[in-house]
């Protein structure tokens, strides 16, 4: 691994995208180099969720000046996890409001008494406002479930000869609200005949359970005072040859940081998605970040798995649907060659309010801490702005236009979309998007049972959507609720039969038009995941190809086949992102 002084680079001259990025510093993901030390806060932490009618008697009576302990009893929580499964109390699982975690730790000598050294405590994420105060301080408050915030806290831990203990207290609520990503509504329930009086409920418009907590990594880590504060890598690829720019926000200084980058470059052109110059076709998989027990917590075990299963099916690219995934995720992306369509969490925005001005900005602050932070995984192909949002609506039109400007101004070297579900004519912002991503559930939430009319739909959406817009296709989602288990010839819904019969009538469909304008195909779902409860769901959503635990349905297996067939057509099955790809190469 070669090393080098950011001295000799932090010269290149100034950050390519600073004047494009509001947002202030970078979020570099804390490596450990001869400048910088890490110390992990995860593991136990204490716990209280406040269920006082107000969710605010945490606030009142002051839980972050104390210890948690002091002010009543305490849960163990572990980080990162979500806390909606890990109890026994009922209550937990579908608390909304503030829950408060703590964790003592004692800080080395050299990090409180050095005062050329600058401590940072970084949250992975927490869902999905977070107040955190160290030692009783207020030190940081941040708004949006699933991106990193870090906040200097040297001058707190830097007091004295005894300030190496450290008391770290965060308060989060997940309630959501027409401007948070994604949105949701808080409903009062006022009739006294069926509700206790203050009765409320979260609705959301999103299929997937809204788990909540510090469910990513929590940790400390130091740097020199002057420091690397952030880093854009931007690469080409011309003749064989390799040209690769970085440049740095601070310097001439002696800190040491370790990227690694990959090279490639990704353009669009009418009927193709080029990457390297070379045409890509994704044949790959939707996911989520849910596993029974932790919830939406980061699980290094349940990681390796899954990448083992995108191996094993012959996968080439997924769609974080529908969030950011923790950055371990995408450093597996970047090691395995996955390409990635990174999507920021603007799903169930289907009310006209959901695209007012205030969401409109939280939007784009969101886009921007998202570049911020994964700007640099040769794995990110694209950006997507949302799912299947009420994209017919007029004001949609006006918001697309925004968001996807300002995305392309964060970066100019990736393709943005949005993933859509309306009509091909009314869609308002399909004009602004370089790739069209439709998802259509035929024979499942149409046409129920009639797998032989998909081949026909099929051909007609695509037909309809190139000849409007003359763009690449990717159908983003497709699939059927199974439940593993059920066998039922000839087929019928629910069972495993109905997933082949159905995967296969798409395969079809898929097949005339690849080659041609269609660039890509991922299955709904990798695996099944947790909803809220509807009669529609039966403990959650069913159309993964592998169960929770990660055991295949029939459908995998015929997936399986049809993914390495296309991946030996296409040569490289894993190749986009790693075909070039310079491991661990020389920024330091
Ligand atoms: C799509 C949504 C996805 C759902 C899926 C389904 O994008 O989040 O889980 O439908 O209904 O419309 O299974």
């Amino acid at each position: 691994m070669a090393r080098r002084r950011a001295a000799a680079w932090a010269a290149l001259g100034p950050l390519l995208w600073g004047c494009a990025l509001a947002l202030q510093g970078g979020m570099l993901y804390p490596r450990e180099s001869p400048s910088r030390e890490r110390k992990s806060l995860d593991g136990l932490w204490s716990f209280r969720a406040d269920f006082s009618d107000t969710r605010r008697r945490g606030f009142e009576e002051q839980w972050y000046r104390r210890p948690l302990r002091e002010s009543g009893p305490t849960l163990d929580m572990p980080v990162p996890s979500s806390f909606n499964d890990i109890s026994q109390d009922w209550r937990l699982r579908h608390f909304v409001g503030w829950v408060w975690y703590e964790r003592e730790v004692t800080l080395p000598e050299r990090w409180t008494q050095d005062l050329r050294t600058r401590v940072v405590l970084r949250i992975g994420s927490a869902h999905s406002y977070a107040i955190v105060w160290v030692n009783g301080v207020n030190t940081l408050e941040h708004e949006g479930g699933y991106l990193p915030f870090e906040v200097d806290i040297s001058s707190l831990v830097q007091v004295g000869p005894l300030s190496s203990h450290l008391r770290v207290t965060i308060a989060i609520n997940n309630t959501l609200t027409p401007s948070t990503l994604p949105p949701g509504t808080i409903r009062y329930m006022t009739d006294a005949s069926r509700y206790p009086k203050g009765y409320f409920v979260q609705n959301t418009d999103f299929d997937f359970f809204n788990y909540a907590g510090l469910q990513r990594s929590v940790l400390l880590y130091t740097t020199p005072t002057t420091y690397i504060d952030d880093i854009t890598v931007t690469t080409g690829v011309q003749q064989d040859s390799v040209r690769l720019t970085a440049q740095t926000s601070v310097g001439p200084v002696s800190d040491f940081y370790t990227l690694p980058v990959g090279i490639r470059t990704v353009a669009v052109t009418e009927s193709q998605f080029l990457i390297n110059g070379k045409p890509f076709y994704f044949h790959g998989v939707n996911k989520h970040e849910d596993s029974d027990i932790r919830g939406k917590g980061f699980d290094w075990p349940l990681l390796v798995k899954d990448f083992n299963l995108l191996l094993w099916l012959g996968a080439n690219a997924f769609r974080t649907s529908h969030y950011p995934y923790a950055e371990e995720v995408l450093q597996m992306c970047d090691r395995y060659g996955i390409v990635v369509i990174d999507e920021c969490p603007a799903v169930g925005l289907v009310l006209p309010q959901h695209f007012s001005n205030t969401s409109m900005n939280h939007h784009m602050r969101v886009m921007e801490e998202l570049v911020r932070r994964d700007k640099n995984h040769p794995a990110v192909v694209m950006w997507s702005v949302a799912n299947e949002p009420a994209s017919s609506l007029e004001s949609a039109g006006y918001y697309f236009k925004m968001v996807i400007t300002h995305t392309k101004a964060l970066d100019p070297s990736r393709p943005v979309t949005f993933v859509t579900n309306s009509n091909y004519a009314a869609d308002k912002g399909a004009p602004y998007v370089d790739v069209i991503c439709v998802n259509s559930y035929y024979s499942w939430y149409h046409d129920y049972g009639h797998l032989e009319l998909i081949q026909l739909q099929l051909g007609t959406q695509f037909e309809n959507w190139y000849k409007t817009y003359h763009k690449p296709i990717i159908q983003s989602e497709y699939g059927a609720e199974t439940i593993v288990g059920f066998h039922q010839d000839p087929p019928l819904m629910f069972s495993e039969e109905y997933q082949k019969a159905l995967l296969e009538q798409y395969h079809l469909g898929l097949d005339e038009k690849r080659g041609k304008y269609v660039v890509g195909e991922l299955i709904w779902n990798f695996a099944d995941f947790m909803t809220n409860q509807t009669p529609q769901r039966v403990l959650g959503n069913k159309k993964g190809i592998f169960t929770r635990q990660r055991q295949p349905k029939a459908a995998a297996f015929l997936l399986r086949e049809r993914y390495w067939k296309i991946a030996n057509e296409t040569r490289y099955p894993h190749s986009a992102a790693k075909s070039q790809c310079l491991e661990n190469s020389p920024f330091t």
